[in-house]
């Protein structure tokens, strides 16, 4: 494993119809860490931007693709991407949507906050976080699941839906990650909620978060159908303290193992 003060990391960015934005996020990745490697996740996207992430690779060999055969969702690029950066030698591995909308400019203030923590989230909802180009209706989505969620798991966590988050290693590789089926929004309350059990700590890191200018966002009724029923369901379970509620595997855990920093 490399040094520990210059931990090796990997940006997984999941693509479906994103021609017009990798370029942009892969320059701004570049930019804010330069010694990133950046794996693109592409489900076969109709607009051809597995190809421009082909070009992007052969000209900067920290560049990787994976392609996959069709769309098969969120959760699941991001699962693939995390096993592909397990079986490698990263010790820092990092979810960031490839629309734009997570500010690549934020990740060495969320890398250094890996000295508090496990985990570091990027978040919206604690103090200096923002969200900007957003509906109403969309900012009443998220703030709603947000509170939702918190409430039926009794996380802390303010921004638990959440999609830009930075990963120490050991994390991941503690985690059952084959056993995780959610998709799209409720991959990231799963996830968060795996990890508490896991007794990681958490710690949310203010950011701005912009709407995509281009291309468009592929939530659906679908994903926040499935969200409020997984939820529930875990919810429900904890509470009467069986399956994936009450007892929790490997670290201790007391289900408040998270905190919050303003940056
Ligand atoms: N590989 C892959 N990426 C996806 C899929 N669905 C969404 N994405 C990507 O996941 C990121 C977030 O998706 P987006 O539609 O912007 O969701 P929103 O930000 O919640 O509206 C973007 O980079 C998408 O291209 C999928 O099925 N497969
Ligand atoms: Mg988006």
């Amino acid at each position: 494993m490399a040094d520990p003060a210059t931990p090796s990391l990997v940006v997984v960015l999941p693509t479906y119809n994103e021609r017009d934005n990798l370029d942009s996020i892969t320059t701004r990745i570049r930019a804010a860490v330069p010694a990133a490697h950046i794996l693109v996740v592409d489900d076969n996207s109709p607009d051809g931007t597995g190809k421009i992430a082909d070009d992007l690779a052969s000209e900067d060999p920290r560049i990787h693709v994976m392609h996959r055969e069709g769309k098969a969702g969120l959760g699941s690029a991001y699962l693939a991407g995390f096993a592909w950066a397990l079986s490698r030698d990263y010790d820092v591995i990092v979810q960031m949507d490839a629309d734009g909308s997570h500010p690549a400019e934020s990740l060495p203030g969320m890398v250094a906050k890996l000295a508090d923590a496990e985990v570091v989230i990027g978040s919206r909802y604690v103090s200096g976080g923002s969200v900007v180009n957003w509906p109403v209706h969309r900012q009443a989505l998220s703030r709603g699941g947000n509170l939702y969620s918190r409430l039926a798991l009794g996380v802390r966590v303010k921004d638990i839906t959440a999609g830009y988050r930075v990963f120490r290693r050991e994390v991941l590789a503690a985690l059952a990650l084959d056993q995780v089926a959610s998709q799209g929004y409720c991959f990231q309350i799963d996830m968060v909620w795996r990890v508490v059990q896991a007794g990681f700590r958490i710690v949310e890191y203010p950011i701005v978060f912009t709407e995509r200018e281009h291309g468009v966002s592929k939530m659906s009724g679908f994903i926040v159908r499935e969200a409020l029923w997984r939820v529930t369901t875990w919810g429900v379970n904890s509470r009467l303290g069986r399956g994936r509620g009450g007892s929790s595997s490997g670290r201790s855990s007391d289900g408040q193992a998270t905190d919050t920093v303003s940056a």
